[in-house]
């Protein structure tokens, strides 16, 4: 397929209630949407940094910058016969892994049109709806109780708590009394260090599913000895940008389990090869979330059917997050489990372009 043309926005959905996790307060998502065109058809793809970098370094700004003058410009008037092939052209730069997944996961979705395959199938996966909680923002104990109740009468399957100091063992605590037999986990968003396992050891005693990301976003050697001192699982999230991070995780068993966003990793390639490596340790692995509109959220649902999705991942209805999405179809969950969207070709979602153009911020148009 030859890529005859990039669509480049900058798309803002209000979010109907703000979230709030350790690292930062969301009230509005505001995301690069990407469209690649060639043979008649469009591939679209998310991208997953905030405007500033508080999840990790890339930012917004600096991400159009590197699509529009360097990554786009190398591949515009090219042709890939597959993903892979885009490759060389990825791996020279250093970082921006997020900026090279929403061109690496446009393209998958513009393979699997040309190929007349699901998504799903062009990944290998295995499932036909995937197992599906709920992340909950920081908030009072009250506010989070009735959140917690809300998602179980919605037959989630595992409900997770953003934690952060002074907002962690209390709050835990009072979800636990509650419902004492439900899938529950925790997720820090790197606030703690070393120091903190007093409070790490506390939550220990809570029966949760795992720990995630309790230290800081560029570390992997502290978490093993946390994860030594605990008999909870430590989830990674942020530390993990790559198959040999994971490997070195599970090697230092620093982890038991291995959050993959395909958006934080550089794209399918990359996630397809955490899931395997993390396999072949017998560690499971869900799919993650960055509150994704309608076009990421497809991705990642495809991305779960993968074999080693055995934990219940993110991506929960759009409803709970957006009013009113930029896809024609509606991706809401059933009893905590997500249907894959489609029966056709791709990621199996379509642009709602009209409503498109009326939260887009910015557009451009790219050519070779
Ligand atoms: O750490 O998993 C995270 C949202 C924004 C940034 C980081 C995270 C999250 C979530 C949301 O937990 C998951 C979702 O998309 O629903
Ligand atoms: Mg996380």
């Amino acid at each position: 397929i030859r890529i005859e043309a990039a669509e480049l926005r900058i798309v803002s959905l209000p979010l109907i209630t703000p979230f709030k996790i350790s690292s930062g307060t969301m009230t509005c998502k505001t995301f690069p949407l990407l469209v690649l065109k060639g043979e008649g058809l469009e591939g679209i793809a998310e991208a997953v940094m905030d405007p500033a970098p508080d999840y990790l370094e890339e930012t917004i700004p600096a991400t159009m910058a590197f699509l529009r003058e360097v990554l786009l410009p190398s591949l515009l008037g090219k042709s890939f016969a597959n993903p892979y092939e885009l490759e060389p052209y990825l791996a020279p730069w250093r970082g921006h892994r997020m900026a090279k997944a929403v061109v690496e996961m446009a393209f998958w979705d513009l393979w699997s049109k040309s190929l007349g395959i699901p998504l799903k199938a062009a990944l290998g996966g295995v499932r036909e709806r995937v197992d599906v909680g709920v992340s909950i923002g920081i908030a009072s104990i009250d506010t989070t109780l009735e959140r917690v109740e809300t998602a179980l009468a919605a037959g989630y399957k595992r409900t997770k708590l953003k934690i952060a100091q002074g907002h962690d063992v209390k709050l835990v605590a009072a979800v636990r009394a509650r419902h004492p037999d439900i899938k529950l986990t925790v997720d820090a968003n790197t606030d703690y260090g070393l120091i903190d396992l007093p409070v790490l050891r506390a939550l220990d005693d809570f029966d949760l599913d795992y720990i995630e990301q309790p230290l800081a976003f560029d570390d992997i050697h502290d978490h093993a000895q946390v994860q030594a001192a605990l008999k909870t699982a430590i989830c990674l999230d942020e530390s993990i940008r790559s198959a040999s991070d994971a490997r070195k995780a599970l090697e230092l068993r620093a982890a038991r389990v291995i959050n993959i966003k395909v958006g934080r990793v550089g794209g399918f390639a990359a996630a397809r090869a955490i899931h395997d490596v993390s396999a072949a340790f017998g560690a499971p692995v869900w799919c993650g979330g960055m509150l994704e509109a309608g076009i990421g959220r497809a991705h990642n649902i495809h991305l779960a059917t993968l074999a080693n999705f055995t934990k219940p991942g993110d991506t929960s209805s759009a409803s709970r997050y957006f009013r009113r999405d930029i896809i024609n179809e509606a991706l809401e969950a059933e009893n905590g489990e997500m249907p894959v969207p489609g029966n056709g070709s791709g990621i199996g979602v379509t642009l709602d372009r009209a409503y498109l153009e009326n939260v887009t911020d910015h557009v451009e148009e790219l050519t070779p």
